[in-house]
C-alpha cells in the first residue's frame, strides 16, 4: 500500500488514510487516479487491520471532478463516449465506497466540483472546512450529475434544492451544506485533518461488523418498505450478535471500562 504518482496513502489508528494528490489539478480525475484509488479501496475491503477510511485532497481543493484538459476536443476531434467512462470508473468506485462494509469518512479541504461533490456525498460521514464549497459543475459544462449525484441529492435535499444546485451549477457554501443535511459538520478549516482523523480513528476502533452492517441498513432503508426492512435489521443483528465485539460490549458495559473492540 504504497503513494502513487496521484494519491497518497496513509495507515494510521487502525484506518487507511487516502490523499487524491493532484492539487496542480485540484486534484481532478485523470484514468490513473481512478485505478491507484480503486486499488486503495480495494485493499482497505480485503486487510482485517484497516478498519475505516478517510478520503480527502492534497492542496486548496478537494476534487474537481473529470481532468477537463483530457476531453479536449478544439481539434474537432471525436467526442469521447462519456457513458464508456461513467460505465468503467465513476459508477464502479461509487459502488465500491457504498459496498466497503467499513465506514469511509471524507474530509472535505477545499471546492469540490462535479464528480468530486458527489464522491464525497457518497462516503459515510462528510466533514468539510468553512472554506469548501461543493458545485454540481456539470450543467456549465453541458452535462448531467454524475457519480450518484442525481440519486443521492434530492434524497439528501429534497428535490427543490436539488434541482436548483444540478440545474444553475451554483456553489453551496460547506457550513449550507451542513445545514441542509447534506454533510455531517462544517469544521475550522484549521481543525478539519485532526477532527477527520479523531473521527476516522473513533470508527476505526469500533465494532466493525456492526458498523459496516449499520452502513448497508441506512443506505438500504429508502427504498425497501418497513416490512422488508425489518426483516433486514432482523438478519443483521443476528450476524452482529455472534461477532466477538458484541461480546465485548457487553462485558465492557458490565465490568464498567471503556470498550476493547477487535473488529472481529
Ligand atoms: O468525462 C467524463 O468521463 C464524464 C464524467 C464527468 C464527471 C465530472 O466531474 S464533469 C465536471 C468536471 N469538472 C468541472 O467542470 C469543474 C472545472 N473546474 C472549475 O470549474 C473550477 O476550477 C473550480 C470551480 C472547481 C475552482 O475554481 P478556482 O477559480 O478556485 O480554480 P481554477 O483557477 O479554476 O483551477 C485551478 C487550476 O486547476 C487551474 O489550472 P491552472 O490554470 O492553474 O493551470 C485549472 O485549470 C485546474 N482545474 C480545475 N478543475 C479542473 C482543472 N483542470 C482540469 N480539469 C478540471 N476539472
Amino acid at each position: 500500500m504504497a503513494d502513487t504518482e496521484t494519491v497518497l496513502a496513509n495507515r494510521q489508528d487502525g484506518f487507511l488514510r487516502i490523499t487524491l494528490n493532484r492539487p496542480d489539478r485540484l486534484n481532478a480525475f485523470n484514468e490513473a487516479m481512478h485505478h491507484d484509488l480503486r486499488e486503495l479501496l480495494a485493499d482497505a475491503r480485503t486487510d482485517r487491520d484497516i478498519r475505516a477510511v478517510l478520503l480527502t485532497g492534497a492542496g486548496r481543493g478537494f476534487c474537481a471532478g473529470q481532468d477537463l484538459s483530457d476531453r479536449d476536443m478544439r481539434d474537432g476531434g471525436e467526442a469521447p463516449d462519456l457513458g464508456h467512462t461513467i460505465e468503467t470508473l465513476y459508477n464502479p468506485l461509487i459502488r465500491q465506497i457504498r459496498s466497503l462494509a467499513k465506514p469511509v469518512v471524507c474530509a472535505v479541504n477545499g471546492v469540490a466540483a462535479g464528480a468530486g461533490a458527489n464522491i464525497a456525498f457518497a462516503c459515510d460521514i462528510v466533514l468539510a472546512g468553512h472554506s469548501a464549497k461543493f458545485i454540481q459543475a456539470f450543467s456549465r459544462i453541458g452535462l448531467v450529475p454524475d457519480s450518484g449525484g442525481s440519486w443521492l441529492l434530492p434524497r439528501l435535499i429534497g428535490e427543490a434544492r436539488a434541482k436548483a444546485l444540478t440545474l444553475t451549477g451554483e456553489p453551496l457554501p460547506a457550513q449550507t451544506a451542513a445545514d441542509w443535511g447534506l454533510i455531517w459538520k462544517a469544521v475550522p478549516d484549521a481543525d478539519l485533518m485532526s477532527d477527520a482523523s479523531a473521527l476516522a480513528a473513533r470508527l476505526a476502533a469500533g465494532a466493525t461488523t456492526g458498523l459496516g452492517l449499520t452502513k448497508q441498513l441506512i443506505q438500504d432503508a429508502a427504498d425497501q418498505s418497513l416490512d422488508a426492512h425489518l426483516d433486514a435489521e432482523r438478519d443483521a443483528q443476528r450476524q452482529a450478535g455472534r461477532t466477538a465485539d458484541y461480546r465485548e460490549g457487553v462485558a465492557a458495559f458490565l465490568e464498567k471500562r471503556p470498550t476493547r473492540f477487535s473488529g472481529s
